[in-house]
């Protein structure tokens, strides 16, 4: 039974990071930017291994696009028993208006994807004006969005077994 909150300062296990060692997860990869996303992923899966995931129980896949993220993350929930799905992109804001439609058909699409699954699936899109910001959160000064996601998956794997 999931413990009841009144203030999250009762909850001493907030900040706490479950083990992963009995979840199994997906990640989907967008080849855009590969140089970022390749970062974002190392992060991801390192991550998942620093809190005890198995190698065999992550799940790795590449798609084209950031666009592409949430088929993808419906694919693997639709084909594999997993406990979360990380999405990891890159999007960088240019002349055009690609970057509004596609951060936002992806922040849609995967918030979708989760709900018909019920399962977590984790926003690890970096959505930035430049390529400098893109490399400052993919392993550079603020840190890297793929170790977050990583986190964020496995506590969300955890609210799910909770509650399950
Ligand atoms: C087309 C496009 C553009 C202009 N920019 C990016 C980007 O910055 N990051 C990214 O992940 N993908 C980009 N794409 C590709 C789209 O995500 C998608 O793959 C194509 O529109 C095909 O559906």
């Amino acid at each position: 039974m999931a413990t009841q909150l009144k203030n999250l300062s009762d909850f001493s296990t907030a900040s706490e990071i479950p083990s992963a060692q009995n979840y199994s997860f997906g990640i989907v990869v967008a080849e855009w930017n590969a140089e970022i996303t390749n970062a974002l992923y190392q992060g991801a899966y390192d991550s998942l291994i620093k809190y005890g995931a198995q190698p065999e129980n992550i799940h790795s896949y590449p798609v084209p696009g950031s666009f592409e993220l949430t088929s993808g993350a419906e694919l693997l929930l639709k084909n594999k028993k997993l406990d979360a799905v990380i999405t990891l992109g890159c999007v960088i804001q240019g002349e055009t208006r690609h970057f509004d439609f596609i951060c936002a058909a992806v922040a849609n699409g995967v918030t979708n994807v989760a709900v018909k699954y019920s399962k977590p699936v984790i926003f690890g899109v970096l959505t930035t004006d430049n390529q400098q910001q893109a490399i400052d959160r993919s392993g550079g000064k603020h840190g890297n969005k793929g170790d977050e996601a990583a986190v964020t998956a496995i506590k969300m794997a955890r609210l799910n077994e909770t509650l399950a």
